[in-house]
């Protein structure tokens, strides 16, 4: 990922020997632990919805240069996400060449990369491009944002997110959790680390399980819609100053580029297209104690592609998943003869997988833009330049 400051890179293959994530340009001095990073890998493995994979695979990371005795040291740090299921795979995800391949992979799935992917790359095996593409990927996303949330909380930055909606199936929030300034204390978030559907609203987490359930049965699959939202963020992250610097547009990208996601939002974004000026703007006030607020929070806390003070609310919507169990109908790439899709072990509904990745995001690009904002080679340094800029800033 190319952020402004930030380097993020990610190698491996969902049935491949592991995962292999590099974050660049975090500050010397940062404490970090392997358990920080593993606490999210476990949250992003939770939920109701998954397939068989979950079973076999009890992710955690291996930190393998960039931190000495707890500490970053200021170099880039690489990491490790073994796959378990690696060695089930044997003869077919080897490394080295095989005296006796394995039948490609051919009948195309309709919604996922497999056609484009054979085409571009001039391929006969669709599994050398499910491979890359499968959201096994987003494990390695969720292992470099670990590091950012890390890095956000020396600041007070907390990223949540939770389960919005399933299929149909709208889940009903506390209204107040955008608006609050300690908002990642509100009793609602431990409740949604509780749930399989990552959900504190009981009554849709009995519906969307149920929907799940039927799905299931049917051999079909469901997407829906995660919300993530951040606490605590200082005024003026990100700038106006070029298009591709607004933290709107690096927050949609960032969001977008999961696997599934076909729609971002950011606070009320579509709502606010159905409204007057006068219903979708957010008054300015300003006291003491909470310095400049806003009563609501329709904007999701960016304004001019910048932060403004207030909880940041960004939303994404997944599609269903493309691999069916009941598949539809579809080309054979190696006859071009209709057939029906390839069906391998997959998963029916990802959402609360998607909003623990959405996090990581979400986390990674806010950890770019402090990194902009307030430098420093040392996390010394970067609080004590955070810390006489909000002194400056009421
Ligand atoms: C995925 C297919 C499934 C998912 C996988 C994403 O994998 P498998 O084919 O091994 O059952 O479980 O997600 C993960 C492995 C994960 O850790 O999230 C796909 O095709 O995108």
């Amino acid at each position: 990922m190319s952020l402004g400051y930030l380097r993020v890179l990610t190698a491996g293959e969902s049935h491949g020997p592991q995962l292999t994530i590099f974050v660049q340009n975090l500050p010397a001095g940062l404490p970090v632990l392997a358990e920080d990073i593993d606490v999210d890998l476990a949250r992003r493995q939770k939920g109701y919805g998954r397939g068989g994979r979950q079973q076999i695979e009890h992710d955690c990371v291996e930190i393998v240069a960039g931190v000495r005795h707890g500490v970053t040291m200021g170099g880039p740090i690489a990491m490790v996400v073994k796959n378990k299921d690696w060695a089930n795979w044997q003869g077919k995800m080897d490394i080295e060449p095989v005296a006796e391949p394995p039948a490609p992979v051919t009948r195309l799935r309709p919604g996922h990369a497999d056609l484009a992917g054979v085409v571009k790359y001039g391929l006969n095996d669709v599994r050398n491009v499910l491979e890359r593409a499968s959201a096994r990927e987003t494990a390695s996303r969720v292992a470099a944002g670990g590091l950012g949330k890390v890095f956000l909380r020396q600041f007070g930055i907390e990223v949540r997110s939770h389960v919005h909606s399933v299929g149909p199936m709208r889940a009903n929030p506390p209204s107040e959790l955008g608006l609050l300034a300690d908002g990642a204390a509100h009793p609602w978030w431990p409740q949604v680390e509780e749930s399989p559907m990552r959900s504190g609203d009981k009554e849709f987490e009995q519906q969307a399980t149920e929907l799940i359930k039927a799905a299931r049965t049917a051999g079909d699959t469901l997407g829906g819609v995660f919300e993530v939202i951040a606490y605590g963020l200082p005024i003026g992250l990100g700038t106006y100053g070029q298009w591709d610097e607004r933290l709107d547009g690096r927050l949609a990208a960032a969001i977008m580029s999961i696997q599934s996601v076909k729609g971002v939002e950011i606070g009320d974004g579509f709502a606010n297209a159905a409204r007057h000026g006068s219903q979708a703007h957010d008054i300015i006030d300003y006291d003491a104690d909470r310095g400049w607020h806003r009563p609501t929070n329709r904007a999701g806390g960016l304004e001019g592609g910048m932060t403004n003070g207030m909880p940041l609310i960004v939303r994404g919507a997944a599609k269903p998943i493309s691999t069916l169990i009941n598949p539809l109908p579809s080309i054979d790439y190696a006859t071009r003869q209709r057939d029906i899709a390839h069906v391998e072990r997959s998963d029916v509904c990802v959402l609360p997988a998607a909003g623990v990745v959405g996090e990581a995001m979400v986390a990674l690009v806010l950890a770019d833009a402090m990194r902009i904002k307030f430098g420093g080679d040392s996390l010394e340094e970067a609080l004590s330049n955070f810390r006489s800029y909000r002194a400056a800033n009421g």
